[in-house]
């Protein structure tokens, strides 16, 4: 005989494996809603910093373009102008904790350098204004 414990019991069980069920489905249809893993793609104009990295490393853009850059990662980064070995003033974020973001306005051509000073080895990107 099924004891009303043993009918309980199977219920249970039924709702964590629906559950769970449930959250993979969701997770696979939609993939780029896990806000904590930065998942998903830089817009126009835009720079992620994720995994210790500029993505993408390099932009090329008009005259007057605004560039955003967004810190993805759970670490501190900068963006600041010019290279590792010669900052050039041009522009510093300063410290960008997680979720921060930075922008700045490229009102003459050229090819502008900049790097993180926190990581300046793995982090250095490039916007080439045209
Ligand atoms: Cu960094």
């Amino acid at each position: 005989m099924l004891k009303k414990s043993d009918v309980l019991f199977a219920i249970n069980i039924l709702l964590i494996l629906s559950f769970f069920g449930c959250s993979k489905n969701d997770y696979v249809t939609n993939p780029y809603t896990n806000s904590g893993g930065g998942s998903g793609t830089p817009g126009a104009n835009e720079v992620w910093m994720q995994g210790t990295a500029f993505t993408p490393a390099t932009v090329t853009v008009s005259v007057g373009t605004t560039i955003k850059w967004t810190n993805k990662d759970n670490m501190t980064h900068t963006v600041t102008s010019g290279t590792p070995a010669a900052p050039d003033g041009v522009f510093d974020s300063g410290d960008m904790a997680n979720g921060a973001t930075f922008s700045y306005t490229f009102n003459t051509k050229g090819t502008f350098k900049y790097f993180c000073r926190s990581h300046p080895t793995a982090m250095q990107g490039t916007v080439i204004v045209q």
